[in-house]
């Protein structure tokens, strides 16, 4: 093992040329012609390969910095120099490994053309280095589909591969032979200032499943209104004894029990299709997956066995699951199992929206604000308090005479409670 300086070599006595990227850093493996710099002088761009062949050491230069032949760009570790050599030309880079290498070490090879120049006007607008523009190639990739992000709108490596990330995360999860077209990558900072902002960790995972979803399931929603006064009348009643012990009593537990009474009623909502896709798996028990909003994105915990839990005990399992998702504490465990989903928006506001399922269900219940309508009864208008639902279901398994059937029996649940004790 030893340590060689790579130097800049002769390129055509230009001085203080910037260096745009830095292709290479500490710990990589890089062979003879590895590019290593690329630089841009007023009327070209010059990718700088590799002399020799090792690990990289140390890199000594960054972008943004100036170089002029003989600038040292980094150390290297070779398997069989022992001794640095000295900083200075291409040629001395040459000799002194075959004065002192180990005997099974080859010299170092000629070193023919040290730089590669592009000049920028013949390719149009779009600046990048040779090694950007190879890998393009390779990947057969436009160059003007790929978002630039390096300074002077410059491609970077890492535009292209935030590109091929990107194109692969559009291919859909079936096998139907057809793709989906992609959205074409757009400049934003061409109309105003922008800024780059990371998806979260949950963000990203719940994003493709939610794609994937919405993809492979055909979607049907059914829109319903549950009068909800009387609950509402009871709840009040309810809510300020519980806040004494610390349980905070909201419709939505009311509406947990309300869909385990319409799945038993309507067991194919309580079902999963199996991988063939020909069988429905029916389940016995009652999970129910609730939608809670955190700071980092969705994440939907499952509450187990619905059907032999009261109110409170909801209410109060209800607070531990959405307090343990605020602070990132959910286990895989916690969030598996689910039979069913509830998504409430309702201490929020909005009218109605379409929820995705939540696959392997096959149905998501959509809540909305509750709020006072005049509701026609008895030959007058009376003002009722009136909860929006939106159930999304898969239509591959549950009919819309089904959809809309269990709509009718969770409102009706929910319009009398005393139908909860049937
Ligand atoms: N209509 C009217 N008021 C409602 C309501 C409704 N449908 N649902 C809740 N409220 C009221 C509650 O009663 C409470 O008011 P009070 O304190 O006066 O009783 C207030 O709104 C706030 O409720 P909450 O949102 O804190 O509690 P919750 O039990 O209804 O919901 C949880 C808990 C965890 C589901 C909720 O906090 C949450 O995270 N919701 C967002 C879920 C989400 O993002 N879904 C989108 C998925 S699709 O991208």
């Amino acid at each position: 093992m030893g340590i060689k300086n790579i130097t800049v070599p002769d390129i055509g006595g230009a001085t203080d040329v910037d260096v745009i990227e830095v292709l290479v850093k500490a710990g990589d493996s890089i062979r003879i012609d590895t590019p290593l710099l690329t630089l841009e002088s007023d009327k070209a761009t010059m990718e700088v390969p590799s002399s020799d062949e090792g690990v990289v050491k140390e890199v000594k230069i960054k972008a943004g910095d100036k170089v002029s032949t003989g600038t040292l760009i980094l150390t290297l570790e070779t398997a069989g120099a022992t001794q640095e050599v000295p900083v200075k030309k291409q040629a001395e880079e040459k000799v002194v490994p075959e004065k002192i290498a180990a005997p099974e070490v080859k010299a170092a090879p000629e070193v023919k053309a040290p730089v590669k120049e592009v000049i920028e006007g013949e390719l149009a607008d779009i600046h990048a280095g040779p090694a950007v523009r190879r890998i393009a190639r390779e990947f057969g990739i436009e160059l003007s589909d790929v978002a630039a992000t390096g300074p002077k709108n410059r491609v970077l490596k890492e535009d292209i591969q935030s590109y091929v990330k990107n194109r692969l995360s559009q291919i859909p999860a079936t096998t139907s032979g057809m793709s989906l077209p992609s959205a074409p990558a757009v400049d934003f900072s061409k109309f105003g200032p922008t800024e780059t902002l990371a998806l979260s960790r949950i963000k990203k995972l719940s994003g493709k499943n939610l794609h994937r979803n919405w993809l492979i399931v055909p979607h049907i929603t059914q829109f319903g209104d549950a009068d909800i006064t009387s609950l509402e009348d009871f709840r009040i009643t309810q809510k300020e004894a519980m806040e004494k012990e610390g349980v905070k009593l909201t419709p939505l537990v009311f509406i947990m029990k309300a869909v385990v009474a319409s799945l038993k009623a309507f067991p194919q909502f309580n079902a999963s299709l199996d991988v063939s896709g020909e069988n429905l798996i029916l389940k016995n028990y009652f999970h129910i997956g609730v939608a809670v909003d955190t700071p980092d994105g969705l994440v939907v915990p499952v509450i187990r066995d619905v059907d032999k839990k009261g109110l409170k005990e909801l209410a109060k399992e209800l607070s531990v699951v959405s307090e343990k998702a605020r602070k990132k504490q959910l286990t895989a465990n916690d969030m598996q199992g689910g039979c069913f989903s509830i998504s409430s928006l309702g201490g929020i506001g909005g009218t109605a929206f379409t929820p995705i399922v939540n696959v392997p269900e096959v149905a998501i219940l959509g809540v909305s604000k509750a709020s006072h309508k005049p509701v026609y009864q008895d030959g007058q208008f009376v003002p009722r308090l009136m909860l929006p639902l939106s159930l999304s279901y898969d239509h591959r398994v549950i009919d819309g005479a089904d959809g809309a059937r269990f709509i009718v029996k969770l409102t009706t649940m929910l319009s009398d409670i005393r139908n909860l004790l049937l």
